[in-house]
């Protein structure tokens, strides 16, 4: 009896060793196919800063100030248009591939006026799936092995991964605070060196990205320095793509010029906007691309392979928005300038906040994004073992400890920049009264919680 007991352990002993050795066989087995299967142009691409911390901000009792996305209603025409054209039943199939005639026929007519000349609403305009679609299709439809990519950072975090799954090289140059700058400080105090950047041309860039009013730092690219940077690219036989989907969000004594609209500078420049951002309807992700016919049509070739189109409804939706709008340009009531009037009122409400509580922010000129040093709040992070940037952990902790999500600074900067953008975060200020009031609360017991 006792030797049938024994053997049975036995027995369960050896199933259970070889059942574990075969589930610890087959997970590294399965890790390894499939790092295997991963694509060379994705790898070293997994992390991503809005799939890592948008889950943490989703908690209903965090203050979210993280994501660029309001939590102030869209204007009321625009909802409206798309339950009209929801009804319609033409409107519930395909549209044209690259953009629903009526939408690029409106974006021609608000362009013509901004650009003061005729655009082509076939030929010179691409609509696709937000400014991250715009910018997809730019740079696989421009952008080739080999090629490099010059990127001024801080910049949007999907550029780099972008070019490189073009198989280019991104080239990233920092915009530095202005040296000696002490005090209230503006977005407009982080400026590009010249030399530095001209230094970062060659033989093999093929484009440069740049975007103005500029996630996160809010700074706007002057004249100057635009003009500039298209010295460079016609010296350089260089494309120039422009992320321009905070256009319109402009604040007193700012202005917005458009590169493409610069001596020799339509025929290299792809101009990306977003409905997301014009209209605050970040969930409709709906982008444009607007260009010369010679550039626009290889963007085309990548969304008829691709996408090959956008829901019709939001962009018969959009489409009679931006109509609405062009009619009033210049009229205090056109959405385009009485969103920025709007928001400069709380980009100052939190800038003052901000300082109340000892903090440095750098006052943006254009966008809804305010970055901030928290080096003067002295927080202990020593105990976070994780090998991250101390503004990875800072917003971690800050989630965590106050209830207030932000997002990281480094995520929108290359290694080679971690330690001078490390104590930094981004706040968005595109939000109600009260979601600003519950930050004020947060900020100001801060040492008493
Ligand atoms: N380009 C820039 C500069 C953007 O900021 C965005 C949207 N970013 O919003 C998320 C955030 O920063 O919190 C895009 C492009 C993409 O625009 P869309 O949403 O239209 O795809």
């Amino acid at each position: 009896m006792n030797t049938t007991r024994q053997s049975l352990c036995l027995c369960k002993s050896a199933v259970s060793l070889w059942l574990t050795c075969t589930r610890r066989f087959s997970t590294s087995q399965a890790a390894m196919a499939s790092s295997h299967q991963q694509s060379k142009r994705i790898k070293g691409l997994d992390k991503n800063v809005w799939v890592t911390l948008t889950s943490l901000a989703a908690d209903p009792s965090v203050v979210n100030l993280g994501q660029g996305f309001p939590d102030i209603p869209p204007p009321s025409y625009i909802t409206e248009a798309l339950a009209k054209a929801a009804s319609v039943d033409q409107f519930n199939q395909y549209t044209r591939g690259f953009g629903h005639p009526a939408l690029v026929k409106a974006l021609s007519q608000v362009y013509g006026k901004v650009y003061g000349r005729q655009i082509d609403p076939l030929k010179e305009i691409l609509v696709t799936v937000g400014g991250y679609g715009s910018l997809f299709s730019s740079i696989q439809g421009l952008v080739d092995e080999g090629d490099e990519v010059i990127i001024i950072e801080p910049f949007f975090d999907c550029y780099v991964p972008m070019v490189r799954m073009a198989g280019a090289k991104p080239v990233l140059i920092p915009l530095r605070l202005r040296p000696g700058k002490q005090g209230s400080i503006s977005s407009g105090d982080w400026v590009l060196d010249p030399v530095e950047l001209a230094s970062k041309f060659n033989h093999k860039t093929k484009a440069i990205i740049i975007n103005t009013p500029n996630n996160p730092l809010g700074k706007i690219l002057t004249k100057d320095e635009l003009q500039g940077i298209a010295e460079l690219c016609i010296q350089h036989d260089t494309l120039c793509f422009s992320d321009e989907v905070y256009e319109w969000l402009v604040y007193k004594g700012g202005q917005h010029v458009k590169i493409a609209t610069l001596p020799g500078m339509w025929d290299r420049t792809i101009t990306i906007g977003s409905a997301g951002k014009t209209f605050g309807v970040t969930g409709w992700k709906l982008g444009w691309s607007i260009g010369p016919e010679h550039l626009i049509k290889h963007l085309q070739t990548v969304m008829q392979n691709t996408l090959y189109t956008c829901p019709t409804p939001l962009q018969e939706a959009l489409a009679q928005g931006l109509l609405r709008d062009y009619e009033l340009m210049g009229h205090p009531d056109c959405y385009f300038s009485s969103l920025a009037v709007e928001l400069e009122v709380k980009r100052d409400r939190l800038a003052g906040i901000l300082r109340d509580v000892g903090m440095s922010p750098i006052v943006p000129e254009g966008g809804y994004f305010m970055v901030v040093d928290v080096t003067p709040l002295n927080t202990d992070l020593s105990h976070m073992t994780d090998d991250e940037a101390y503004d990875y952990k800072f917003v971690r902790w800050m989630v965590k400890e106050k209830k207030l999500a932000a997002i990281p600074v480094t995520a929108f900067c290359g290694e080679a920049s971690r330690s001078q953008f490390e104590k930094y975060i981004r706040l968005c200020f595109i939000k109600q009264d009260s979601t600003l009031e519950a930050a004020e609360r947060i900020l100001k017991n801060w040492n008493n919680v």
